[in-house]
């Protein structure tokens, strides 16, 4: 029997909490997925994309380090291979947002249509933006007098309008309104804008099929169409019917890491993506009925915690504590302390089953799409949430009550600002006298700022965990380049204490000059990766501001995904790519070296839309390389001659 390799924990993460509870792990015989990687090789092939299942033909094995000695049997060349996997990870990722955000678009219908017990709009103001950008009328001109509308016909109409992002089978989606026009007549040339999402991602699984579509730049065509109708269709609607739904975020002081759980208290954990399970909670675990009934079991209060996108979410929106990211979520469970972890959809490893189990910890699936053997199923009825997560709370009670197994819950708590949006971006830069990009945009010009960076993604056992996006984001804002973050990438920041003021000793003159000025964190966390289109609508509102070019591609703007790990991540990076933004990603990248395919995503489509894909394990590589993109779309625009520095005089503070 081949001997298991031993896990060196200190180089799998720099996550000291997550350090303490693999030690914990270790000392109690309990395997989690840093050890699965360990114990696992990557297939080398597969690793590259150069093997194919899509008939029983095969599955066929190209060699990575020969690519084109071989075709598959049906004589599919390794770019038709690579380019066909390649498509259905963004298909993958697409549907999975899509579907994300179809289900918020399901809860809005039932609150405008009076069906839900416990939603209700939140966001009025916000409603009535998003009507705009799609333009639906806000008056209405009854005998010779113009009226507002009501807010629940605005909240059909707008109902009615965004499902034709999933649903419509022809034409444009929705809010291909918001795209800047230099961006959208490119695609429109190339024929990339996106119908309708279900239209789109069946129609690219049809083209993958075995004897399709095998002309890889056809292909390429295809998902790029699939990955903009998630970025600028699926996701954002998500986003924006969320917060319309439960509040535009603004900033907000929260905890991360896991020293949010308290030993005394009943600690309840949320897993997963979608916001709905999650907002019922915050309701449950504050009802005073609940209050007491944990009380009676003698404990001081129940303890309400996030993790990976869904905790991204409520930290951000609400202030409420988040707990680890991905690559945390068995360790946490490892503290003992979890006294019940309800999940629903995405990023959920199949490994907590057995973890929870082994320290008695309740495991509850709540959506109906995703099951787990061995975790209690309990379905959350969206127009009466509460039976089911009141359920949740009422067993995490009891589990408090009946505690067996010791506790450790490392000490580590770190205080960030969250909460930033295209709404806060233009406050904050803007000043309520005059929100607008326009300080931003000439903080950009000037120098000041180099350039924006996304930097957003998973977290991957296969990297060391965290220390890849916290190395990079210090490059980043060390080299004056404000970096916007999403999903557990902000957490792994949040942990390395650079969502403060503060952080602003690690950014470079005049990155820091401007967080001091203005009050604001050098690197900005944005929410869950359904919220990149937060970053999407930021970069078309700097275009829209004007004196940075006419197309997204245009702007000194890098995306970066260091620790990416799954499908959804690669739609993310696509829909950026074809959004015209350079995108790095590091951890591994599923293309094979020498391949046309590989040189077409990596150069070729910067010809068509303007951004391509870049690769780079090393974080002072990654970071380099994105900020030698940032320097050439300076150097494009004319703007990459240093202009003197100035210090800030109280005229520019005003201005600001
Ligand atoms: Fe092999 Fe072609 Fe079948 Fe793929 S589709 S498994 S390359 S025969
Ligand atoms: S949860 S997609 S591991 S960011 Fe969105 Fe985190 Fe990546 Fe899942």
């Amino acid at each position: 029997m081949a001997k298991e390799k031993v896990l060196d924990i200190q180089e799998a993460t720099i996550c000291a909490s997550t350090i303490q509870m693999l030690e914990k792990a270790k000392r109690d015989g309990v395997k989690i997925s840093f050890d699965r990687a360990n114990d696992m090789s990557v297939c080398p092939i597969g690793a590259v994309s150069a093997c194919c299942k899509n008939c029983s033909m095969g599955p066929c094995r190209l060699s990575p380090k020969d690519p084109y000695a071989k075709v598959g049997v049906c004589g599919a060349t390794i770019d038709t291979i690579s380019a066909r996997n390649f498509a259905r990870m963004v298909v993958a990722g697409a549907a999975a947002h899509t579907d994300h955000g179809m289900g918020m678009l399901d809860c809005f219908k039932e609150v405008v249509h009076g069906k839900v017990d416990g939603f209700r709009i939140k966001d009025e103001q916000k409603l009535k933006e998003v009507c705009g950008y799609v333009d639906i009328p806000l008056t209405v001109e009854v005998d010779g007098e113009v009226k507002d509308r009501d807010i629940m016909e605005l909240g059909l109409e707008l109902a009615e309008e965004l499902e034709k992002t999933y649903t419509q089978v022809e034409g444009e989606i929705p809010f291909m309104k918001r795209v800047p026009e230099k961006t959208l007549e490119r695609w429109r040339e190339l024929g990339i804008v996106p119908r309708g999402a279900m239209r789109e991602l069946m129609e690219m699984m049809h083209r993958t099929h075995i004897g399709v579509d095998q002309e890889y730049v056809n292909i390429s065509r295809q998902f790029q169409r699939a990955a903009l109708s998630d970025g600028w269709g699926g996701s954002m609607v998500a986003t924006e019917l969320s917060d319309i739904l439960f509040g535009t975020p603004v900033p907000i002081a929260a905890i991360v890491d896991m020293g949010c759980l308290e030993e005394k208290s009943v600690n309840v954990v949320i897993n997963g993506h979608e916001p709905i399970m999650f907002e019922a909670m915050i309701d449950s675990v504050n009802d005073p009925k609940m209050i007491e009934k944990a009380k009676a079991a003698g404990a001081e209060g129940i303890v309400l915690a996030g993790m990976c996108c869904s905790g991204a979410e409520v930290l951000m929106r609400h202030g409420i504590p988040h707990a680890g990211n991905f690559m945390s979520t068995e360790a946490l469970l490892v503290t003992g302390a979890v006294d019940a972890m309800a999940v629903d959809v995405q990023c959920i490893k199949q490994g907590l089953g057995p973890v929870s189990e082994c320290y008695g910890t309740p495991l509850f699936t709540t959506n109906y799409r995703a099951h787990i053997e061995g975790a209690r199923h309990i379905q959350l009825d969206e127009t009466n949430p509460r039976v089911c997560v009141d359920e949740v709370v009422e067993e995490a009670i009891k589990r408090f009550k009946n505690r067996s197994k010791p506790i450790e819950i490392p000490q580590n708590k770190h205080i960030g600002i969250h909460g930033f949006g295209h709404e806060s971006i233009n406050y904050h830069l803007g000043g309520t006298y005059r929100a607008s990009y326009r300080p931003l945009n000439d903080a950009i010009i000037s120098g000041r700022i180099r350039g924006i960076a996304g930097v957003v993604g998973c977290t991957n056992p296969r990297v060391k965990h965290d220390w890849v996006h916290t190395e990079v984001v210090k490059e980043l804002i060390k080299n004056d380049v404000i970096v916007l973050m999403t999903g557990c990438a902000t957490i792994a920041a949040g942990k390395a204490d650079l969502l403060t003021p503060e952080a602003a000793r690690f950014a470079g003159p005049g990155l820091a000059e401007i967080c001091e000025t203005v009050g604001i964190p050098p690197v900005l966390s944005l929410g869950s990766c359904v919220d990149n289109s937060r970053i999407l609508i930021a970069a078309a509102a700097v275009v829209a501001e004007g004196g940075l070019g006419d197309k997204i591609s245009d702007l000194p703007a890098a995306g970066s995904a260091p620790e990416w790990m799954s499908e959804k991540a690669i739609s993310i990076g696509q829909y950026f790519v074809s959004s015209g933004v350079y995108t790095v990603f590091g951890a591994a990248f599923p293309a094979t070296e020498g391949s046309k395919f590989k040189e077409h995503l990596f150069k070729g489509l910067e010809e068509e839309v303007g951004g391509m894909w870049d690769f780079a394990i090393d974080p002072y590589e990654h970071a380099a390389k994105m900020i030698a993109h940032i320097d050439k779309k300076r150097e494009a625009l004319g703007i990459h001659v240093k202009q003197e520095r100035k210090l800030f005089d109280m005229a520019d503070r005003r201005e600001l």
